[in-house]
C-alpha cells in the first residue's frame, strides 16, 4: 500500500530506550493527594481502605507484568522494580512509563467501590509517574530502603501530630510541639501522652506495603535449600534459575532494609 504525504511525520518520534541490563525502577504518586485525602474524608494518618486499595492497583499492574518483580507502597506512592533483563516494549522508556501508571489509575478507580463503598468518588484521580535507571544492586537496595525509611519517618511525625490535634491542639500548636523533636522524643510522647506504643502500630503504616511472588515450591527436594531456586524449565526435566516472573503475588508489611527480605529472594537483584 502506498504511504499517504502525511506519513513522514512518524519519523518525528524518536526512540527512547532504556539502557540495557539496568534495574528499572518506575514510581507513580497520587497528584494532589493532599486534596484528594481530604475530599474523601480519609482517615487521619492512615485510612487503611485507601492503602489497600493502593496495594490492589499495585497487584494489578504486577498481575499484568510478570517483569515487574516488586513493588513497594506508601501514602500515595508505588514503586516498582522491573528486572534488570527485561525487554518489555523493548525496553521503550514512555511505553513502560506510561503503560503502567495508566493501569495503576485504572485499577485504582475500577476497585474504589470495593474498597471505599459508602464514598462516593468526587471526581477523577490521577497519578504521575516516572522512569528511574540503576546501575547495580546496590542502588536498588539503597532505593527501597530510602522509600521505607521514609515511609517511618512520615508515619512517626504524622502519627504525632494527629495525636495532639484529636487532643484539641491547633494544627498550628501541634506543629510547634513536633518542631526540633527527634524520634526518640516523638517516641516517648506517644506513650506518656498518648499511651501508644509506636511498635504497635499496625506495621502496614510503619513499614509500608511490599509485593512480591512466591516462588512456586521446588519439585526436587535435594535442591530445596540451594539459591537460587530453580523451576521448570522450558524442556522437560531441565531446570532453569526462578526469575520472580510467576507464583502468586502476595503483600507483606516487612522490613526491606535489612539483608534478610533480599536474601530470601535472591532472584529479585541477580549480579
Ligand atoms: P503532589 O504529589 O505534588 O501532586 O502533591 P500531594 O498533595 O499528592 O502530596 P504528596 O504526594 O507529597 O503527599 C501525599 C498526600 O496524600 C499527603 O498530603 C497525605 C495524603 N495521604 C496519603 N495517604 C493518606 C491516608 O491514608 N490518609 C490521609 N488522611 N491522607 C493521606
Ligand atoms: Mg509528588
Ligand atoms: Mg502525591
Ligand atoms: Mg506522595
Ligand atoms: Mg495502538
Amino acid at each position: 500500500m502506498a504511504k499517504s504525504r502525511f506519513e513522514y511525520v512518524r519519523d518525528f518520534e524518536l526512540p527512547d530506550p532504556l539502557l540495557p541490563s539496568a534495574y528499572i525502577v518506575v514510581r507513580i504518586d497520587g497528584r494532589g493527594f493532599h486534596k484528594f485525602s481530604d475530599t474523601h474524608t480519609f482517615e487521619k494518618p492512615n485510612d487503611v481502605r485507601a492503602l489497600n486499595l493502593m496495594d490492589r492497583a499495585a497487584k494489578s499492574v504486577m498481575d499484568e507484568y510478570e517483569d515487574v518483580v516488586l513493588a513497594f507502597g506508601e501514602s500515595d506512592e508505588y514503586s516498582f522494580l522491573i528486572r534488570r533483563q527485561s525487554q518489555l516494549y523493548n525496553r521503550r522508556r514512555s511505553k513502560i512509563n506510561s503503560s503502567i501508571v495508566s493501569l495503576f489509575t485504572s485499577s485504582y478507580v475500577y476497585h474504589w467501590p470495593t474498597y471505599l463503598p459508602n464514598t462516593p468518588l468526587q471526581y477523577p484521580p490521577s497519578f504521575d509517574s516516572r522512569v528511574i535507571l540503576y546501575p547495580s544492586a546496590k542502588e536498588v537496595r539503597d532505593y527501597f530502603s530510602w522509600r521505607q525509611a521514609d515511609t517511618h519517618i512520615n508515619n512517626l511525625q504524622n502519627t504525632c501530630f494527629w495525636c495532639l490535634v484529636k487532643s484539641g491542639l491547633s494544627t498550628k500548636e501541634a506543629n510547634k510541639t513536633l518542631q526540633g523533636t527527634d524520634s526518640k522524643a516523638k517516641n516517648e510522647m506517644l506513650f506518656s501522652r498518648f499511651a501508644i506504643n509506636y511498635n504497635h502500630i499496625p506495621p502496614q503504616f510503619r513499614k509500608g506495603s511490599t509485593l512480591v511472588r512466591s516462588p512456586p515450591p521446588d519439585l526436587d527436594e535435594n535442591t530445596s535449600d540451594v539459591k537460587p531456586v530453580l523451576v521448570p524449565g522450558d524442556r522437560k526435566g531441565k531446570r532453569r534459575p526462578y526469575e520472580g516472573t510467576t507464583g502468586e503475588v502476595i503483600v507483606v508489611w516487612e522490613d526491606i532494609i535489612g539483608d534478610r527480605f533480599w536474601e530470601d529472594r535472591p532472584w529479585l537483584l541477580p549480579p
